[in-house]
């Protein structure tokens, strides 16, 4: 039985409760919100995303909305991605970098309007940078967080789902397309998205008095397909390459160390947050990258105190920024931000808290 002190500051979702009836077992928090991270069975959890259908409560994806005349400017002053040929129903996914190109999230941006945005944002407080970034420049644009959580829908069997809620007008979403609509009276936006690569949907619900009821849809119609909760999966997304802002990163990273360069595209216009430190950061190339570590042993290991050090011959050379146990690979597998001049290829040393670990350099994702 889980139990949580809520308060102003840490809130619970709209599907919380419906977590709870789930039999959530273990939360983190995020965005201060509380995140469900496990119901107990991290082994079937895990398996019904790679096979069936996983239902999560990812109402911690908080969206920054901007509203308003100036709305398109600020949004394109906060992404080094250019967004000139994002359409009315596309969604994209957005480096945010401050001033010195350090990459501070990673939301996907859905346009909802020609004067509406969303930043669905990863765990930092966006909405104080793009307030601020407003009033400095002396832009029209109102920055909120509307009442909107989404919920995701994630693995094979996803699709199937939805469908079945929603018709098959769903199987032709483009990934990260969405299109707004209602289920049973319930406001709602249906994306093709979620933070696996497993497929899937994620249905942002626009009530938070309707969680549990729309929980419930999603739940009840996925019976025939073996639906059962879930959370984001740190070995499934380890295992594709995914990145964590804030957990892979540091305050020093920027979007090419993290394999993320192809989001950023150095002739946007000046006026653009970050993008002359980008520009220079590219001219002088980058010293680190992020590559995949296949550790030695065949059992799973703690995570440990991450991220921890890296050697070769000796020497620090990077760090391990994240560990888990992939149950395909049959391996402790991570991510490793590292020194440009090691290649995928060399073994290297990982100063674990138990003892040094020896793993193998390779590129991500890993599958
Ligand atoms: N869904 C929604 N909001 C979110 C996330 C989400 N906010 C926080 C966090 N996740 C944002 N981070 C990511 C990171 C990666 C992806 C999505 C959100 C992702 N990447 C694909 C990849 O890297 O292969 C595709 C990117 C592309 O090529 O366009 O899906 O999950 N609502």
């Amino acid at each position: 039985m889980f139990s949580f002190s809520p308060t102003a500051r840490v809130r619970p979702s709209p599907f919380f409760d419906a977590t709870v009836a789930e039999g959530l077992v273990a939360a983190n928090v995020y965005n201060r919100m509380i995140m469900p991270t496990s119901y107990g069975n991290p082994e079937a959890e895990y398996w019904r995303l790679i096979n069936g259908v996983s239902q999560w409560d990812v109402g911690v994806e908080r969206q920054v909305q901007l509203k308003g005349p100036d709305a398109a400017r600020l949004a394109q002053i906060l992404s080094p991605r250019d967004l000139s040929t994002c359409a009315v129903g596309q969604g994209k996914y957005v480096p945010l970098c401050n001033h010195r190109g350090t990459i501070i999230n990673d939301p996907i941006l859905l346009k909802l309007a020609d004067d509406l945005y969303w930043l669905s944002i990863a765990d930092s407080d966006i909405w104080f940078w793009a307030g601020a970034i407003a009033a400095e420049r002396g832009l029209n644009v109102e920055v909120s967080e509307p009442d909107v959580s989404p919920m995701a829908l994630q693995g094979p069997k996803a699709e199937d789902v939805v469908a079945h809620v929603l018709g098959d007008w769903v199987r032709g979403l483009k990934y990260f397309w969405f299109r707004e609509t209602e289920i049973q009276g319930i406001p709602v936006a249906v994306q093709r998205s979620g933070w696996s690569k497993q497929g899937g949907f994620e249905i942002y619900l626009k009530d938070g008095t309707k969680g549990t009821q729309l929980w419930n849809i999603f739940k009840e119609a996925g019976q025939p397909w073996g639906i059962g909760p879930g959370a984001p999966a740190t070995a499934e997304r380890t295992e594709s390459g995914l990145v964590s802002v804030g957990g892979d990163t540091d305050d020093q990273t920027n979007p090419f160390e993290v394999r993320l360069g192809k989001y950023v595209d150095l002739d946007v216009a000046d006026d653009v947050v970050g993008i002359k430190a980008l520009r220079r950061i590219k001219a002088e190339g980058v010293k680190r990258h992020q590559l995949g570590i296949i550790l030695d042993g065949d059992a799973p290991a703690p995570m440990g105190a991450l991220p921890e050090a890296i050697l070769r011959n000796g020497a620090v050379v990077g760090k391990m920024t994240n560990c888990v146990w992939s149950p395909r690979m049959q391996a402790n597998i991570g991510y490793a931000l590292i020194s440009s001049a090691v290649p995928p290829g060399e073994t290297v040393t990982v100063q674990r808290s138990a003892g040094p670990v020896t793993g193998r350099l390779v590129e991500l994702p890993f599958l």
